[in-house]
């Protein structure tokens, strides 16, 4: 079966690679855009075709709309995705995109505009009966008016831009005498960061869980969910690890979800694979934003699920109507996904681009690596860091747990620093493990203290590694190996 014959992957790193498997199956010719330092980058050596579109600065390459434009129609592409960040959720490049006759793997651009703007949607969902907390209906367009609304509704409350999610500009306040300033500061980076300095004001949740429900929607009026993941370990915004389904899901809970869910992408006329965001505190749960994209970690969903997303995608995009019903979808076992990222945990997490020079991934049941790196890659530091997702599958969480443990003990990763330690200490901390977690859950500093450990194993496994390679002693083809070799040194020492 054939929904087009030729796709454009307006995008690089694992996630091209993903969308270009799902096309390799489906008999998809493939075409790859690169910028200047990815001339050698694995996607687009997997792609069929792939053509140098700018320099190293996202401007000039990934988000270069005309360019990529321009390539499609010159190779005969018939629709383009956008995978996630970039131009993914850039209504008037998915607008360019249908305009041009192309078809936008995604949403329409009029779905995607109305769910960019936090205070639209908001109203839209609320008026359609989903849950959201008490909010400035309009924005918020004086400082007394704000003032008043949080007096009204009580602190803490938050500060948010329309035009924001990702936490840009977001600012908590505690108390009255911290709201004006907060109001204006709130819309001046609003102003600079997106060009729209529309802001409002929301009762503030403390140590709220982020869980979210992934849903897919064909353009015959057909949708439906594909559970939920929870994502509330992140840090700065950026998730580390991602699980499915949410450990304190309840039948009931998930069912309001996931009705509440399906109410939203109904309401925005939603099509293709998306994502409704809701943060959950005390058995209630509240509508944030939908992310009009395939996110991230749609891969613990596809693990959970069976349903591989990105070729539901492309049939949605193609018109064929949705090819499961409700009640196809079954959730079996447990799946994680930790976020590896070129950073050091131990320094603030800097990012540390550098080149791979020694790279093995591990394997085995219920194992799932998704990445864009190779042995002798240099990771180009003008792109995101995360540079691999470690994905594992068990039929209970703790069975998830354990082969994640023993995923991250074979992974091997030298020449640059990453978040592996991190996860290390996350997978053997008590209340990770308990499913005790929350938005906040990597300030706690008794975490943190807990960490430290994990991280100077981690860093004396690597470097005891390093050594024994630089001494030019070889070791065992299987990774699991490598450390019963350590043993043996340390041992023998
Ligand atoms: C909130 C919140 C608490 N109360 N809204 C962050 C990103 C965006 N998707 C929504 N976010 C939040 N919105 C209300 N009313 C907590 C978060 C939040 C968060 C806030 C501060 C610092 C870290 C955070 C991590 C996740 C979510």
């Amino acid at each position: 079966m054939s929904y087009f014959d030729k796709v454009l992957i307006a995008n690089r790193g694992e996630i091209a690679i993903r969308v270009m498997r799902a096309c390799r199956e489906l008999g998809i010719e493939t075409v790859a855009i690169y910028s200047t330092p990815d001339k050698n980058a694995l996607h687009v050596k997997y792609a069929d075709e792939a053509f140098h579109i700018g320099e190293a600065h996202p401007s000039k390459s990934y988000l270069n709309a005309d360019r990529i434009l321009e390539i499609a129609t010159m190779c005969g592409a018939e629709a383009i995705h956008p995978g996630y960040g970039f131009l993914a959720e850039n209504y008037r490049f998915a607008e360019r995109v249908e305009e041009s006759g192309l078809n936008f793997i995604g949403p329409s651009s009029k779905t995607i505009h109305m769910m960019g703007s936090k205070l639209d949607s908001k109203e839209a969902m609320s008026a359609a009966g989903v849950p959201v907390l008490p909010w400035t209906k309009g924005g918020v367009t004086s400082t007394e008016e704000g003032i008043a609304f949080a007096e009204e509704i009580r602190y803490p409350v938050i500060v948010k831009a329309s035009a924001g999610g990702g936490g840009i500009g977001m600012q908590i306040v505690r108390e009255e005498s911290d709201i004006s300033e907060a109001i204006e500061k709130g819309m001046r980076i609003a102003q600079s960061a997106f060009g729209d300095p529309t802001i409002f004001i929301e009762k503030y949740l403390d140590k709220p869980r982020h869980i979210e429900v992934q849903v897919l929607a064909d353009k015959h009026g057909n949708a439906i969910h594909l559970y939920e993941r929870e994502c509330s370990i992140q840090r700065r915004h950026q998730k580390l690890v991602e699980e499915a389904p949410c450990s304190i899901m309840t039948p009931e809970l998930r069912k309001r979800m996931t009705d509440s869910a399906l109410t939203v992408a109904k309401t925005c006329n939603y099509t293709n694979a998306g994502t409704v965001e809701f943060l959950y505190s005390n058995g209630e749960y509240y509508f944030m934003e939908m992310n009009t994209r395939l996110q991230v970690e749609h891969t613990i969903t596809e693990i959970v699920t069976g349903v591989d997303i990105v070729r539901q995608q492309i049939a949605i995009a193609a018109g064929e109507k949705l090819a499961y019903k409700q009640d196809d979808i079954i959730l079996r076992g447990h799946a994680i996904e930790c976020r590896i990222n070129a950073e050091d945990p131990m320094n603030n997490f800097a990012a540390d681009p550098g080149k791979i020079v020694r790279y093995r991934s591990p394997g085995g049941p219920g194992i799932r690596v998704d990445s864009g790196i190779h042995v002798g890659y240099a990771i180009p530091p003008q792109y995101d860091s995360m540079i691999s997702k470690l994905c594992a599958f068990g039929l209970t969480r703790i069975e998830a747990i354990e082969r994640m443990r023993r995923a991250i003990y074979e992974y091997v990763i030298l020449g640059v620093k990453t978040t592996i330690p991190l996860h290390h200490a996350l997978m053997n901390n008590r209340q990770f493990i308990e499913g005790n977690t929350h938005t906040h859950f990597l300030e706690d500093q008794h975490i943190r203290d807990n960490l430290q450990r994990f991280f100077r194993d981690e860093e004396s496994r690597m470097q005891t590694l390093a050594e024994s390679l630089r001494q030019g002693k070889e070791t065992a083809a299987v990774t699991a190996a490598i450390s019963v070799y350590l043993h043996q040194t340390k041992k023998n020492e």
